[in-house]
Parts: structure tokens; sequence; C-alpha cells
């Protein structure tokens, strides 16, 4: 599961661990209390000359004890707000831009769109798929298992070229074609039956997928991604008209934040993903009609020359998840 070493279900696990140890403690003592003065015990009198209901033994006074009773709650109080604020610096302190990998959300009645601010090329596990796609200057070369694909199509910004055919002795198969860094372009190699064995991508910046278009938004593991989020109107034919309020959700990471109309510099919000798959987005502000067709998805992807599943602490998928730090 994706979900269980992020900021929130982490800060979810700390405080489940302080509310059960609370529990037992005050429960227990509530019980104890229950079993011992209960009707038809005689109390203990040797330090206690009488019970009154509704008043505080002063006979049995313990001034240690009761600011021990003030002391304990504030000190678990004051650390429940530190993990809790130290959760929210993680979501929105914005990493460093040259670090990051910056995204524009824009949402319109009723969709998004995903404009990239920087540019990702990504391509399917090749230890996974037994397929290695490179495409750099004017060569493109496609390595596989012999016998395991057959064809491979390419698509450079809108020009669908020729199919190769992979060399079923080799696995090999050569295209000489330009890699163009500003074009969007993807390569896919299938078996002989069309189904698609690999993937490569290569997204270049300032493009823009939409969710009215079916398409998902792409994002690379293990790296911090930046939303800079405006609300726009779909139609700009009325100019007193800015559009709505949206919020921008991702479900998976247990973020949102909100597109404000007329905040010019948007908003901004942050995750880093760390294993691969397809989650939902979803519209977390009520929008208008079709609030509720205001979804999407975003695939979690390894850019070029990475894997999803190394370093960095993060754990592979299955694994069971980092400690989570201090409780
Ligand atoms: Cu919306």
């Amino acid at each position: 599961m994706v979900a269980e070493d992020t900021v929130f279900a982490v800060l979810y696990d700390k405080f489940m661990f302080w509310s059960i140890l609370v529990g037992i403690f005050t429960f227990g003592w509530m019980f104890l209390a229950m079993l011992r003065y209960r009707d038809g015990v005689v109390p203990d009198t040797t330090h206690i000359d009488h019970i009154e209901v509704g008043s505080f033994p002063v006979d049995r006074h313990h001034t240690t004890l009761e600011v021990f009773f003030y002391v304990l709650p504030t000190v678990i109080v004051a650390w429940l707000v530190v993990l809790a604020l130290s959760s929210n610096t993680a979501v929105w302190v914005i990493p460093d831009e040259a670090e990051a990998h910056d995204m524009e959300i824009v949402g319109k009645q009723w969709f998004w769109e995903y404009k990239y601010l920087d540019s990702l090329t990504w391509e399917d596990d090749p230890s996974l798929t037994g397929i290695d796609v490179d495409w750099t200057g004017t060569a493109l070369t496609v390595s596989s298992t012999p016998g395991l694909a057959t064809n491979v199509s390419i698509v450079k910004g809108a020009d669908t070229l020729d199919p190769v055919t992979v060399d079923q002795l080799t696995g090999d198969a050569n295209a000489a074609v330009t890699f163009d860094p500003y074009k969007h372009a993807m390569v896919e190699v299938t078996d002989a039956d069309g189904a698609v064995l690999h993937t490569w991508m290569h997204i270049p910046r300032d493009h823009v997928f939409s969710s009215a278009l079916g398409e998902d938004m792409i994002l690379p593991c293990d790296k911090a991604v930046v939303f800079e989020m405006h609300s726009q109107p779909s139609d700009d034919s009325n100019p007193n008209y800015i559009g709505v309020q949206h919020s921008f959700w991702l479900p998976e990471w247990g973020v949102k934040e909100d597109l404000v109309p007329g905040i010019e510099g948007g908003t901004y919000m942050t995750i880093t993903a760390d294993d691969p798959g397809t989650f939902p987005i979803r519209c977390a502000e009520y929008c208008g009609n079709q609030h509720s067709m205001m979804i999407g998805q975003v695939k979690i992807v390894a850019a070029e020359g990475t894997d999803c599943s190394v370093d960095t602490g993060v754990k592979k998928s299955g694994e069971s998840p980092p400690a989570g730090g201090a409780y």
C-alpha cells in the first residue's frame, strides 16, 4: 500500500499510539476506582476519615500527585502539537525549485489541466518488462529479450511515425529518428497481439495534459513535486467572471488545497510519491453542476535512469513502512 508512509498516515499512527496509551491509563484507573469504591465495599479508612460524593478527598491531599495530574496531560498535549505542526511543515514548506518537479494545476468547470513546468522523461522498469528503450540524438534503440516483442510504435509531437520491427533473433530494433526535447514523444513496444509491453515517454516543458481528454497526470517517484494551482473560467468571454473555487485533492497522499479565483500567484501544495501506480484525483470543493465529474488520475512513474524502489530510505511495494520518526 502506498499511502501508509505518507505524512498524514504516519501522523495518524502517532496519534493512535498516544490515544491508546492514554486510554489504557485513564480507563484502567477508572475501572480500578469503580471496583474499589463500589457499593458494599467498606472504604479503607486508614488514611481517610470519610468520602463525600462530589467533593475532593481533602484528608488525603497529595500535592505531588495533583501537580502531576496537570503537568502530564499538558506535556502530552504540547507533544501532540509538535507532532502535528511538524507534519504540516512537511506538507506546506515548498522545496527548492531546482530540486523539485514543478507542475501548474489549473482547475476549470469541470476538469483539470496539468501543465509541466519541468520536463519529464520516463519509461517502464526494464528489469520488469525485459525491454529497454533509449532515444537520444538521432538514434532510437530498443533492446529486449529475444522472442518477447515484435513491434515498436513511435509518436513524436503530432506525428505517428512508421512502426519499427523488432529483430526476432537479437531482440533489438533501431530507428534513425531525431529526438526533440521540445516535443511530446511516446514509444510503445508491443507483442504479436498488439499488447503494449513497455512504454517510454518524453513530456516536454509547457506540455499540458487535460482530464477533459481523459489524460492522466504523470509524475516521477522519489522526487518532491510542487503544484502551483490556479482556478480559471473554462470560457473567458465574460471578463467579469473569474471562475469558482476548486480544491485539488490527492486522497492517496491525504492532501488537498484550494484553487482560489483572483489569487494571481496561485496556491501551493507538495507531495513526494514513493511507489509506482495510478491513483485518483478529486475536486474537494463544490464548484457547480458537474463538480462530481471533476475527476482525474495521477500515474506515478520512474523517471528515466531511476528506479521507484531504491535508496532515499523509501520502501519498495509490499515492504513494511519506515518507522516514521519518534513517537
Ligand atoms: Cu471543482
